[in-house]
């Protein structure tokens, strides 16, 4: 079994159909979707605000790399170019953990490496995993208790929308 959580994104384009793109994508993978939250750009680069979300999924015949490149067939799919690190683009799919995996790859860091600091990524995990944990240097920490260590403005930048992402194939 391999269950992970993935931070989907989106700023360029249809970005609520960018994100349901996934969820139709993984179908019966889909556990659980959080609400869609527009937030502003994070990492310094000056663009549109994106739209957020958190899924769990679970596919006992995908590791993490599987997850990988699950998502990367859908940004692809998205007609996702790079430009930019941390620029503007259609589509983003991010492993954020996998099961209990650490991982040092630089292809596929697990957990995360960033997504202690990234609110768009801890609020709505929280909103579909009250409970959930991150291993941050080393440290496995509630992802609730890592939320008041962002600054005010990071957590301000996250808002709720009434964006629905729907299950279709259940
Ligand atoms: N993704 C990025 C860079 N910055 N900012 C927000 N708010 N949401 C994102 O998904 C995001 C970002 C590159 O992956
Ligand atoms: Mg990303
Ligand atoms: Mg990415």
């Amino acid at each position: 079994m391999s269950r992970a959580v993935l931070s989907i994104g989106s700023n360029v384009g249809d970005s609520l159909a960018h994100l349901q793109s996934v969820l139709d994508g993984l179908g019966d993978a889909v556990v659980a979707v959080s609400p869609v939250y527009s937030t502003a750009p994070w990492g310094g680069v000056e663009q549109q605000d994106f739209l957020n979300a958190v899924l769990v999924v679970d596919d006992p015949a995908l590791d993490g790399y599987g997850w990988l490149r699950r998502g990367q067939e859908l940004e692809a799919a998205a007609d996702r170019v790079r430009i930019e690190r941390w620029g503007p683009r259609t589509l983003d799919v991010d492993v954020v953990t996998c099961d209990d995996i650490r991982s040092d790859d630089p292809e596929l860091t697990l957990p995360h490496p960033r997504a202690h600091e990234r609110a768009f990524v801890l609020i709505p995990w929280l909103d579909v995993e009250p409970e959930a944990v991150l291993p941050v240097d080393g440290t496995t920490t509630r992802v609730d208790a890592l939320l008041p260590l962002l600054e005010d403005e990071e957590r301000a930048g996250v808002h709720r929308t009434r964006l629905v992402l729907d299950r279709r194939s259940r």
